[in-house]
């Protein structure tokens, strides 16, 4: 029995399971990226194209927010990263035939990957209000009726200006200026979905919503702790980095539900010998149940409490503040709660505690393992709480270090992609450019589809990214944006957003990061911003995929100076000549990019001051670096339901589906599978190979289902299961999220699982 791919899609998912693997790299993932690198660009565009990645004269790697090393490997081999690029890259087209030939309810039918797979959009596209397919469309034509929408609107609090994480400091900063000159705040990120959990943590604790660490504070560290982090398939460049930090002696304790090939051993693709052997990475492996962290961590600070002289006291008496209320929340935890909350046994915590106590310079990495949870915000709270304790922020070698997912999301809410601005950033907007931003908040991606839901917002405008595929409650999310009156999205790929639209519909084609930019002053560059708060330029170099493409910020310039007319006072036709004057701009408005375009010209680029990293300074309400104390909370699980986590397979990219393999856990082509602890799925009565319904169990009563996915017997947590999204999407509540963050809690997911009903 197999499990249905959507109707009429050509790509077949058909799991086969064989061994997981225990180490990353290597060998196979050369192989496996040129594969999937010369299917899209052929064998000397691949060659060409993949020398340019990162190197101070080239593009930012599209794939993560990992920073460059210093010394750069000519092209330093990264196999996800050539994934990405490859992906934008291809040489395949979807040109104005290709709508002809797919109407929209057409284009419904097919799967992300089949959609992905077409190829570059390389024209302007108008979907008009009862039309079945999407025609071109002029630029000028296409801005006019963006106008049109954004005219007919009660207030400018019904558009809805979404981004994802790839835009440019530059763009980012024009758009959310137009959007505020058009009078709203919202501005809704993928940050919102991401690591929205961490920023708020962080700018609560610390004073700042970023990490504390830069590269070489990794590779000075006696202890590094990754948390609820893939770095194997999400940020492979990171496995360098730790395995320079074990040649310093480093030690690596991993806590995860699940075994993650690359954090056991890494096989360096750099030096033969890592080729053939690699590096053991992970010392001490805790692994958790899920939701569980915030129990362990605050047995481990009860733990060092307890411990004559391991606390650092001058450190908590002149930095930190709450310290007693912490200290009491702290001694109360309880040895056996933990155990239950986390699923581990004691020796391994203790084992923990001492390489905890051994260590004078600690770090912990976290990502989406520990941000998409109900309880995420004091989770990683907790992980502030530990590292204060011993002193370990804002000294060499240690510190915080959230692991950014998109190559500029951090960029973007440096540049103002926030839906809850701080007064401060306003107040310097407004004197720059002479017009009152509202003030009051905007929409974050939740309240965004609620709003969209119930006819609240009727303009959605999206800046990259593929919001209805991405976003949770997918039967909820369609439903609300096919409310819309006008959808824009701005793109380089086909996606399923472009398929579920509102009343009229709008595909705008950008540039990619690999392509040259050339506009009135001459070639342009544009500017990052990378996990650690480094800046630095991104410049393309191959031909634009089609004549027609807009960049960015070309496309938010001519649109704002169509939507705003004569009386918006920005030099919107200056900015988008010359990209080096919007840095200008920026220099005067956001704190630390001052002499931006001198900077910025530095090779490598420069990094942004953090005060707690710098100088210890904390600046929070109370001045000091804050010590809280929540109550510990833990996912509790009904009988007979397993806790679901959604995640990424090797070869995907969020939404870009690159393949149908994820190899290190040793799954080929497809993606409908759901991996179970074996102990579990015997008790459930689910054999190996079997095909499943998964059910998601939320207070609202509502049945979401998604079916037909093949059961796998995993070594996962016991009560814990994993499947991939976006498919399962459908799965996670548009109400279950983060306390604080608000963000979709898509790492557990109460399921039970069903006999499958597909045939
Ligand atoms: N190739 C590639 N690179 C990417 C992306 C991609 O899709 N593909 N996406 C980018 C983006 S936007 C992001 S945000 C990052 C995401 O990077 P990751 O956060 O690494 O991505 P996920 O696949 O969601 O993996 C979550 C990890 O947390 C673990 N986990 C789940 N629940 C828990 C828990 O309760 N506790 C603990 N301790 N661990 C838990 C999972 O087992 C898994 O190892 O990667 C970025 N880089
Ligand atoms: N269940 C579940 N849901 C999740 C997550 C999860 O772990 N589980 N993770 C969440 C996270 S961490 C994130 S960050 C979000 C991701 O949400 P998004 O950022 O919205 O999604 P992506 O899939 O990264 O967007 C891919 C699309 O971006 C467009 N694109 C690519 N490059 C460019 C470019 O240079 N410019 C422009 N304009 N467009 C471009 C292409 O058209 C492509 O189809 O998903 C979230 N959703
Ligand atoms: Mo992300």
């Amino acid at each position: 029995m197999a499990s249905k791919p959507p109707k009429g899609d050509p790509v077949q998912d058909a799991p086969q399971v064989t061994e997981a693997q225990h180490a990353a790299a290597g060998l196979p993932a050369i192989g496996h990226t040129l594969r999937i690198a010369q299917r899209q660009m052929g064998v000397r565009r691949t060659a060409l194209t993949l020398l340019r990645v990162n190197q101070k004269d080239g593009f930012d790697c599209p794939g993560c927010a990992w920073p460059e090393p210093e010394h750069r490997h000519t092209a330093e081999f990264c196999e996800n990263g050539a994934k990405a690029v490859a992906e934008e890259a291809t040489l395949r087209r979807v040109a104005p035939d290709f709508f002809a030939a797919h109407p929209v309810a057409d284009l419904a039918t097919r799967s992300g990957y089949w959609l992905g797979q077409q190829g570059r959009l390389t024209h302007p596209m108008y979907l008009a209000e009862g039309a079945d397919r999407y025609e071109p469309v002029s630029w000028e034509r296409a801005f006019d009726i963006v106008a049109e929408e954004l005219a007919a609107l009660g207030s400018p609090d019904e558009a809805l200006f979404y981004t994802s994480g790839r835009t440019s400091n530059e763009a980012a900063f024009l758009y959310q200026l137009f959007a505020r000159e058009l009078g709203t705040n919202n501005l809704p990120d993928c940050s919102n979905m991401c690591h929205e959990s961490s920023g708020s943590a962080l700018t609560e604790t610390l004073g700042v919503g970023k990490g504390s660490v830069l590269l070489e504070d990794l590779h000075k560290a006696d202890l590094i702790i990754v948390a609820g982090q893939n770095p194997g398939t999400n940020h492979p460049r990171m496995l360098s980095a730790l395995e320079q930090a074990k040649r310093g002696g480093a030690q690596i304790v991993t806590v995860n539900p699940l075994p993650e090939a690359g954090l056991e051993r890494f096989k360096n693709p750099q030096t033969p010998q890592g080729m053939l052997k690699g590096t053991a990475l992970t010392d001490l492996f805790l692994q958790i149940r899920i939701g569980g962290d915030q129990a362990l961590f605050r047995l481990l600070n009860k733990l060092i409490l307890e411990t004559e002289g391991a606390v650092d006291e001058d450190f908590v008496r002149e930095h930190t503040h709450g310290y007693e209320d912490f200290a009491a929340a702290a001694r109360a935890a309880d040895w056996d709660e933990t155990l239950t909350a986390t699923g581990l046994d004691r020796a391994r915590i203790e084992e923990a505690l001492r390489m905890v106590l051994a260590s004078r310079r600690t770090v912990v990495c976290w990502a989406m393992g520990l941000t998409q949870h109900k309880h995420a915000v004091p989770t990683i709270r907790e992980v502030v709480n530990f590292l204060l304790l011993r002193g370990n922020i804002g000294r060499p070698g240690a510190g915080v270090c959230p692991v950014r997912g998109h190559s500029n999301v951090q960029g973007d809410r440096t540049m103002g992609i926030f839906e809850r601005p701080a007064p401060a950033f306003l107040d310097a907007l407004e004197k720059e450019f002479g017009f009152a931003p509202p003030r009051h908040h905007g929409l974050d991606v939740v309240r965004a589809i609620r709003a969209l839901r119930d006819g609240e917002a009727k303009v959605f405008f999206a800046m990259g990214g593929n919001f209805v595929a991405a976003s949770p409650d997918t039967d909820v999310t369609e439903a609300a944006m096919r409310r819309a009156r006008l959808t824009v999205h701005v793109s380089t790929k086909l996606n399923r957003s472009h398929a579920v639209t509102g009343a009229r519909a709008l595909i705008l084609p950008t540039l990619g990061r690999t392509e040259r930019d050339v506009q009135g002053s001459g070639e342009q560059f544009v500017t990052v911003e990378d996990s650690m708060g480094m800046v630095h330029a991104s410049r393309g170099r191959l031909e634009p995929a089609s004549p027609q493409l807009l960049s960015e910020p070309a496309i938010v310039c001519r649109l704002a100076r169509r939507v705003l007319g004569p009386d918006s006072a920005t030099p919107w036709e200056e900015f988008e000549k010359d990209y080096a004057s919007v840095r200008d701009r920026i220099a005067r408005v956001v704190p630390g990019f001052e002499d931006f375009n001198a900077c910025v010209a530095r090779p490598g680029g420069f990094a942004l001051p953090h005060a707690p990293r710098d100088e210890r300074r904390f600046p929070t309400a109370t001045g000091k670096a804050n010590f809280t104390a929540a109550p510990v909370t833990y996912p509790s699980l009904p009988e007979g339901r397993l806790l679901l986590q959604t995640l990424r397979s090797h070869d995907q990219y969020n939404t870009t589906i690159y393949g149908l393999d994820d190899r290190y856990r040793g799954i080929r082509n497809g993606r409908r599978v759901v991996l179970v602890n074996p102990d579990d799925a015997r008790a459930l009565g689910l054999a190996d190979g079997s095909y499943t319904d998964l059910v998601s169990e939320w207070t609202d009563g509502v049945e979401r289902r998604a079916p037909g996915f093949r059961v796998v017997h995993y070594p996962t947590a016991p009560g814990c299961a994993a499947a991939y999204y976006p498919e399962t999407n459908v799965l996670v509540p548009l109400d279950a999220t983060a306390d604080t963050s608000n963000t979709p809690a898509s790492k557990s997911v109460v399921v039970r699982l069903e006999q499958s009903t597909t045939d």
